[in-house]
């Protein structure tokens, strides 16, 4: 790596949070008080969760606004799905489900799917190919790795907290402001 191209990029990772966080700052000072939970007055920037290896989502918890999309990016050579369910009563969301397609790799279409929730909570998902809800003892439902599936140790699932908390907002990785990641197309 050039000494150029060095400076370019630590320069590119130290700005890179800044329009998102500018983005929320302008929202807070334009939203009148009370407003910004209900219906945001301007569309917000989406945040990204990716796929890009190792069967696992990579950015496994974010934070976003009420109205604010939630944009899957499947950059994996294998398919996925992202289906929400409730860990009280392990039912499955009929309305938090999507799917995308993989891809062979930089210059092909990247299959994506978005989702955006009314009111704060937490949403929890899971990939149904490569995890499985199972019920606890406890009685609390969790995904776990399906045991044929390649990968890391944890199960391919995360959260998604909806919520008005700049502090809980600020905590996204950066890679979340970015739609795709440079250089990386896992298997
Ligand atoms: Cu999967």
């Amino acid at each position: 790596m050039t000494q150029a191209s060095l400076a370019s990029r630590t320069l590119d990772a130290a700005t890179r949070p800044l329009p998102a966080v500018a983005a929320l700052l302008a929202c807070a000072l334009l939203t009148p008080l009370g407003l910004a939970a209900t219906a945001p007055a301007h569309k917000l920037a989406p945040i990204y969760v990716h796929m890009n290896g190792a069967n696992m989502f990579l950015e496994n918890v974010v934070a976003v606004r009420p109205g604010q999309d939630v944009v899957f990016v499947d950059q994996d050579t294998g398919a996925h799905t992202i289906v929400g369910y409730n860990p009280l009563t392990g039912q499955s969301s009929p309305r938090f489900e999507g799917a995308v397609t993989g891809t062979p790799g930089p210059g092909h279409k990247v299959s994506t799917y978005a989702i955006a929730f009314s009111h704060p909570g937490l949403k929890f998902y899971y990939c149904s190919v490569h995890a499985e809800l199972m019920k606890e003892p406890g009685g609390r439902t969790v995904p776990k790795k399906r045991p044929t599936v390649h990968g890391f140790g944890d199960p391919m699932a995360g959260l998604i907290i909806v919520t008005t908390d700049p502090h809980l907002l600020a905590d996204n990785p950066p890679t979340t402001h970015e739609k795709i990641l440079p250089g990386y197309f896992g298997g």
